[in-house]
C-alpha cells in the first residue's frame, strides 16, 4: 500500500510499552498492506550496537547509528519504526534532523517511572535499586522529558489498541498512511 517514508520514533522508560506498542503498530499496519521495519534493542543491541554499554556516550553512538539506519530504511520506502529508551534531547534532535521535518514522529510514552517500575517484566529495576545494575535509566541515569514530541502517550490511561488508534489516527492525519 501507499505511504510517506519516515520514522516512528518511540521514547520513553524501560517498562514504559515502547516495544508493545511499536510491535503492535507494526502489527496494525501490515494488516492496511505497509511495509515496516521495527528496529529495537533485540535486533540491534547484539549485532549493529554489541559493542556497546549503557554509558552516556554509548548509549549516545547507539542512538546515532539506529538514527543513520532507521534513514536508510526511510530512503529505501519503508515505515521505520524504533523502540529506544533513547533519553537525550540532543541525540533525538540528532535523528530529527538527518530526515525531512515531515519524515520524523517522536512519540513519547509518558508512562511514569513507578508504573515502569511496578511492571519490571525483566526485574531489571529490582537489581538496579539493589545496585546489581549501575547507570539505569530512572534509577541513576538521566532521561529528558522530550520538548517536541508529536504525539505524548500515557500507557498507564490507556491500553495497547487505544494507543494504536491513536498513532493510525495521527499518521492519517498527516498523510503518511
Ligand atoms: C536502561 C537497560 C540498562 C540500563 C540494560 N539502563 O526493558 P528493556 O531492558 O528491554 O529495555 C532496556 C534496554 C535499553 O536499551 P536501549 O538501547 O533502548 O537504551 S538507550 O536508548 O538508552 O541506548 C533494558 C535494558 O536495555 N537495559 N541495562 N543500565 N536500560
Amino acid at each position: 500500500n501507499k505511504h510517506k517514508s519516515c520514522i516512528i520514533w518511540f521514547t520513553g522508560f524501560s517498562g514504559s510499552g515502547k516495544s508493545t506498542i511499536a510491535g503492535a503498530l507494526e502489527s496494525a499496519l501490515y494488516h492496511l498492506g505497509h511495509h515496516t521495519y521495527l528496529l529495537d534493542g533485540d535486533n540491534v543491541r547484539h549485532g549493529l550496537c554489541g559493542d556497546l554499554g549503557f554509558s552516556d556516550a554509548d548509549r549516545k553512538e547507539n542512538i546515532r547509528r539506529v538514527g543513520e539506519s532507521a534513514k536508510l530504511m526511510v530512503d529505501a520506502g519503508l515505515l521505520v519504526l524504533t523502540a529506544f529508551i533513547s533519553p537525550f534531547q540532543a541525540e533525538r534532535d540528532m535523528v530529527r534532523n538527518l530526515v525531512q521535518e515531515h519524515e520524523f514522529i517522536e512519540v513519547y510514552l509518558d508512562t511514569p517511572l513507578a508504573t515502569c517500575e511496578q511492571r519490571d517484566p525483566k526485574g531489571l529495576y529490582k537489581k538496579a535499586r539493589a545496585g546489581e545494575i549501575a547507570h539505569f535509566t530512572g534509577i541513576d541515569s538521566d532521561y529528558e522529558i522530550p520538548q517536541h514530541p508529536e504525539l505524548t502517550l500515557n500507557t498507564a490511561e490507556l491500553d495497547v489498541q487505544a494507543c494504536v488508534a491513536q498513532l493510525i489516527a495521527h499518521l492519517r492525519t498527516r498523510n503518511i498512511i
